[in-house]
Parts: C-alpha cells; sequence; structure tokens
C-alpha cells in the first residue's frame, strides 16, 4: 500500500462484514464499490450512514468530469463523460451542452487520445463560466508488460501452425497500477522469419521455425519464444491440414471435465496416418437442478481459423452409437467455450463430418460430449452416460468440401537413360510440398523430389551391370490425409535364384527379393518351400523382418498365451514385438483361455487384416467384387478393400478371394514384396 502511495490505513475488520457502498457525484443510487466476500452487502449489518440533506436547487453548479480509466498507457484512448451537478452537488436531470478541452492529447468528441510522450492532462467541461475537470494520468514508462492470450492467460511461450493466426494482447501495469491499454499503444515485433504480427497484436506463422515475439511499451519490453511447425500447412486448393494427431502432441493439449483425452495408435482405430485421438467420457449432471448432462476437454491453447479464408472444418469421427451429441468448444472473438455441434453420435465405425464455420472468428478451444434433451426438455441418458469415441484428421476448405482423393502418383523405367521418373499432383492441393513425398528403392529412403516441380528422377545403380530385382515406390501424401502411391519394377538381370526350389515358381522373383532385404532365410537345406502353408509364428517373423522393428525394446514384454511354450525360439521376439503393436492378438481356444497357436497355418483374411495393420491408413478403398465376398469377415474387410484398391492384394483366377483358404508362404512373399 505504501508503494502504491497510500499514507493512512483504516482497517474496518475486512471480510464480508466491512461494505463500502457510494453515491457517486453523477449518480443519485449508491453502489457497493468494495468486493465483499458475500459477493453484496449483508441484510443485516451495522452502517456509518453520511447523508446530505440538501434539496436539489434547479441551478448548475459545475460538471463532475470523469475518465474510463483515470491510469492509461500513452497513446492509448479514454473514454471522458461530465455531469451536470447543481450549486448542492446533486445531479441534474436535464443534459447541459458542454465544450470539452484537453490540455494535451487529441479529443475527438468524448475520447480522448492521450500523446504518446505521456504526461498529466486536464480535461475540463465548460458551459459559460460553469465547469469542473479531471486529470489523466498517461504513463510512458510502465513498470511491467505482460502478453497474453485472447482469454488474459499470460503466455511464456507460444506455439503455432503455419497459416493460423493468434490474437495476442498486452497488459501493462506502472507500480501495481493497472493500466488501461490499447494493442496499438504497444510496439510488437517478431524475430526469426516465422511470420508476422500486426500492430494490433495479431500474429499470423507464416513458415515453420523458431523465433520470438516482442512487446514493449517505454522502456519495459517483454519477449516469448515462438515455435511454428508445418502441420497446418496450407495448400493452394485452400486446405489447412489443422490437426493429424500425428505427432506426440496435439491441439488438444488440455485438461478435462469428465473426459479422457489421448493418442491411440491402435489400427483398427486410426482413420489416416498412424494416429487419432481416443476420446472417453461420461457424462455427468453438472448442476444439480440443470439437468444437462456434459463431458468437457479445453485445450491449454486455442487454435485459430481464418475464417477470411475457411468456410468449413472436416473431421472424422468413429461413433459410439450412444446418440449423445459431439460439439467443438470456440472462441468466437468476443466469448469463448461456446459449443458448436459436430454430430450425433448416432452411428458406429468411421464417419467424416463436416461443420461449417458460424462467423467470421473461430478459434478451437476443446470438446464436449453432451446428452440429447428432448423437446419438452426431459433429458435422454439411459444407459449411454460413458462411452469411447475417436476423431482423427480434421483440414479447414475454403471450399467446404472435403479432399477425399488421393494425390496421383505417375511412375516409369527410362531404359536408356537407366533412371525412373515419375510425377506427382494433387487434384485439390497442387504441387505437394517437400516433407509429404518420399522416395524408396527396396524399401529404404532414396532419390529425391523437387517440390518446386513436383517431379521425381531417381537414377538406378549399376547401368549395363546384372542386378538383383529392383523395386522404386513413390508415397505421396496430400494435406487431408489421403495417400497415394506407384511403382516401377525392374526385373533381375544375369542372377541365380536364392532357393533350389523355385526356379519354376511364379514368385520365385519375389522370394529372392525378400531374401535380399534380409526378411526371409528360407530353411537350411537350402529350400524355400514356396507352396506350404506358413505358420503363424513363420508369418510373425517375416512380418517383423519387414517392419524392421528393433526386438531389444520387447524383451522384457510378457506373452499372455497360454501355449507360450510351444513358441519356436527363432520367433520369440518376433511374437513379442507384433503383440506389443496390437498386429497380433491370439485368439480364445474351447476352454476360454487365449492362444497363439504357433505353429497353426493362417487364413488368408487374418493375413490380409494382419499386414494390413501394419500400414499407414488413408490409401485408397474399393468396393469388392469377389464373387465369395460375402464370406470376408468383418475385421478384414476393410484392409482388403484397401491393400485390393494398391494392388498389393488380389483374388484368384476364377473370381473369387478364398478369404478362409490357408495362405502360403509364396503368397506372403508377394503381399510384402507389394508393400515395400
Ligand atoms: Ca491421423
Ligand atoms: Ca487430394
Amino acid at each position: 500500500m505504501i508503494e502504491l502511495g497510500c499514507v493512512a490505513a483504516i482497517g474496518l475488520d475486512g471480510g464480508g462484514s466491512t461494505t463500502i457502498t457510494v453515491t457517486q457525484p453523477d449518480d443519485t443510487t449508491a453502489a457497493t464499490i468494495n468486493r465483499p466476500s458475500d459477493g453484496s452487502e449483508r441484510a443485516v449489518a451495522n452502517h456509518l450512514f453520511l447523508v446530505a440533506t440538501n434539496e436539489p436547487t434547479g441551478e448548475l453548479g459545475h460538471f463532475y468530469v470523469q475518465a474510463d480509466n483515470a491510469y492509461v498507457l500513452a497513446g492509448s484512448k479514454v473514454e471522458i463523460s461530465a455531469a451536470a451537478v447543481d450549486t448542492n452537488y446533486i445531479p441534474m436531470d436535464e443534459d447541459y451542452d458542454y465544450d470539452l478541452e484537453a490540455s494535451d492529447g487529441e479529443l475527438d468528441g468524448n475520447i480522448l487520445t492521450t500523446p504518446k510522450r505521456g504526461g498529466e492532462i486536464t480535461v475540463t467541461a465548460s458551459s459559460g463560466r460553469r465547469e469542473g475537470s479531471t486529470t489523466v494520468y498517461a504513463i510512458e514508462d510502465p513498470t511491467d508488460v505482460v502478453i497474453r492470450d485472447s482469454s488474459g492467460t499470460a503466455l511464456t511461450t507460444l506455439n503455432a501452425a503455419t497459416g493460423t493466426t493468434t490474437q495476442l494482447a498486452a497488459t501493462a501495469a506502472y507500480n501495481h497500477i493497472s493500466l488501461k491499454a490499447d494493442p496499438e499503444a504497444f510496439t510488437w515485433e517478431v524475430t526469426g522469419d516465422i511470420g508476422t504480427v500486426d500492430e494490433h497484436g495479431l500474429f499470423t506463422a507464416a513458415a515453420p521455425g523458431t523465433g520470438t515475439i516482442t512487446v514493449s511499451a517505454g522502456r519495459a519490453r517483454v519477449s516469448i519464444p515462438v515455435t511454428v511447425s508445418s502441420s497446418g500447412t496450407v495448400s493452394a486448393g485452400g486446405v489447412m491440414e489443422v490437426e493429424s494427431f500425428e505427432g506426440s502432441t496435439t491441439i488438444f493439449r488440455g485438461s478435462g471435465s469428465n473426459m479422457d483425452f489421448s493418442l491411440n495408435h491402435s489400427a483398427d482405430t486410426v482413420r489416416m496416418g498412424s494416429g487419432s485421438a481416443k476420446v472417453d467420457y461420461t457424462l455427468t449432471e453438472t448442476g444439480a437442478s440443470q439437468g444437462a448432462y456434459t463431458a468437457e476437454w479445453r485445450a491449454s491453447k486455442s487454435t485459430g481459423i481464418d475464417c477470411s479464408t475457411y468456410t468449413a472444418l472436416h473431421l472424422w469421427v468413429y461413433g459410439d452409437g450412444s446418440g449423445n451429441i459431439l460439439s467443438l468448444l470456440y472462441n468466437d472473438g468476443a466469448a469463448g467455450y461456446q459449443s458448436l455441434q459436430v454430430t450425433p453420435l448416432d452411428f458406429t465405425g468411421w464417419k467424416q463430418v463436416t461443420v461449417t464455420l458460424p462467423g467470421a472468428h473461430f478459434e478451437i478451444q476443446g470438446l464436449q460430449v453432451s446428452a440429447t434433451t428432448a423437446a419438452d426438455g426431459t433429458v435422454s441418458v439411459g444407459d449411454k452416460l460413458s462411452g469411447t469415441i475417436y476423431i482423427d484428421h480434421i483440414t479447414a476448405t475454403a471450399s467446404g468440401t472435403p479432399d477425399n482423393a488421393a494425390p496421383v502418383v505417375s511412375a516409369s523405367l527410362d531404359n536408356s537413360l537407366w533412371q525412373v521418373t515419375a510425377s506427382v499432383a494433387d487434384a485439390v492441393d497442387g504441387i505437394l510440398p517437400a516433407g509429404s513425398v518420399t522416395v524408396t528403392y527396396n524399401g529404404a529412403p532414396y532419390g529425391s523430389y523437387d517440390p518446386a516441380t513436383g517431379l521425381v528422377t531417381v537414377a538406378l545403380p549399376g547401368p549395363g551391370e546384372s542386378h538383383e530385382a529392383m523395386r522404386i515406390t513413390i508415397t505421396a501424401r496430400d494435406l487431408s490425409g489421403n495417400i497415394g502411391r506407384a511403382s516401377v519394377d525392374v526385373e533381375p538381370y544375369g542372377v541365380d535364384h536364392k532357393f533350389t526350389d523355385i526356379n519354376d515358381y511364379w514368385a520365385a522373383t519375389y522370394v529372392d527379393f525378400l531374401y535380399n532385404a534380409n526378411i526371409t532365410t528360407g530353411y537350411a537345406d537350402g529350400t524355400f518351400r514356396p507352396n506350404d502353408n506358413i505358420s503363424r509364428q513363420q508369418f510373425a517373423v517375416m512380418l517383423y523382418r519387414y517392419l524392421g522393428l528393433d526386438g531389444t525394446q520387447y524383451e522384457s514384454v510378457t506373452l499372455p498365451f497360454a501355449d507360450n511354450a510351444s513358441i519356436g525360439d527363432y520367433a520369440l521376439t518376433a511374437v513379442k514385438a507384433l503383440y506389443t503393436e496390437g498386429i497380433i492378438n491370439g485368439s480364445t481356444g474351447s476352454d476360454g483361455r487365449l492362444y497363439f497357436n504357433p505353429g497353426g497355418s493362417l487364413t488368408r483374411a487374418q493375413a490380409a487384416a494382419m499386414i494390413g495393420r501394419t500400414q499407414e491408413k488413408g490409401y485408397a478403398i474399393v468396393d469388392l467384387t469377389f464373387s465369395d465376398t460375402a464370406s470376408i469377415p468383418a475385421y478384414a474387410t476393410y484392409y482388403i478393400q484397401t491393400m485390393a484398391a494398391q494392388g498389393v492384394i488380389s483374388g484368384y483366377a476364377d473370381g473369387t478371394f478364398q478369404p478362409g483358404a490357408n495362405i502360403t508362404r509364396g503368397q506372403m512373399a508377394k503381399i510384402l514384396y507389394n508393400l515395400m
């Protein structure tokens, strides 16, 4: 209080028992001006009651002049008001015209813009010889400046995605007195070629990288580090990737009430890429009498969507069939944590939902699930109070229509130049950025993609020499998560087969390829036995080697199978790894226990599901037209649809798929080759 300039203080008990109620000079009713702990004046209390007994005279005495804030950051605006008071200090009913004059700064009507150099400004209202004045203190050198987000929370760092805008605010204080401060009264700067900040504190993230945002006023300045990430890249076609759930953190990092939010990598509940958001909720009545059942998740930082460019959000939702309502929480620039309905959860499995942006300003602040309310006001909850849903790949579009078409990749071999050339184009995004295209040679990164032209050129090794089979694959992902790819196969030349029993085998090239890639070693007698059924543990070993998993990461895993002891030593690490990664699950035996059945064979449907789970989501799918499509089990349908679309898997010449037939070692070799 001494720092504030107080020279004398009276303690009146404090807490809720002291209320200071004042009739201001321009008012005729009293209002509480302190903040008693009860929130208002107590019904029974003792009073010190000061009363003026004067009667109104009806004769103008002076003007009572005040600013909406007496202390302001120099350069900010304040609003001046002047009330007519009679000769007995009683406010007058009628309005009196008056002239306003300020000793410094600029007056526009009742708005005073204080001078940048600061100072004490006297503002006088007068009419004839009657007048009144007030002093506005414009502080040039505040003692404290803080950068805040749009909800007023002080920021120490800022993370933003390219293409997004973040409205920042700043506050200033002088010896602990809060100053009224317009954003324009501060000087905003950004360093590090990461974007721009305008005079109103609106930061536009333009390019990935790190830098700082500095705000200063007088000699006070404060900086926060800023990281701009490339997720949220904006395409020429007006698509912005808002959140893919592929990284280690998401735009929803925060905390919840009756809701848990986590990253999920279980393949069957990912729609795009290899990660999605898992949302577990248990609806709880909010306020005993309100009858509203909700669960909420609030992000610690809001994500702004530029509504001058984008008209709609698109997201994948995996419904739980509960009938509850999924909403986004958002700030419209005026008020936070409003809810915008995304979809009723009246479906199960994945569904793509489009949400039209409701106004000129939209910041994503979180998620909400709520129970439905019937027309008569009753809340329908029943046994649907809790559930689990998944969310994946959120984009914003200018067109209002989601992009569900994969990039087109076309590749060909130029024998004369001994090189592969490929072009990549997406109908919506246009030419894709560097991080969106990968080129591999026999499964390993190789060659390069030119994001200026959208072209790939791969010079093949060893021109004119004998060579093993080569496979060049170009994979491209658009900002909406769709994946397209193409491969060029170069037949082997002048080399022998790797096994003694595959010279006449239709898939010999693939078997040799997997041997060269260290995915299969065959049998000790030099055979591969391509027409044998592959055992479940042999399958696990090949898939483990194909994925390039690090076995040391899984040594301490305890397998849950009743027949652990019968798993071959050569396969144990592979089974532990694939079990941990959610690729193999085992099956329940007639005794109710879980078995891996290592020596058992594998159906084509089982193999397709397991292999399919190792692949990122986002490739095209096709309607299956096999004559026995109806007999494909539900768990394998999606994986067969997407691998058939890619040409990784196919049926038999008679039009059947034969999902229940056992898969052979040679068929497995062809599938793994096609995935490379
Ligand atoms: Ca994803
Ligand atoms: Ca596309």
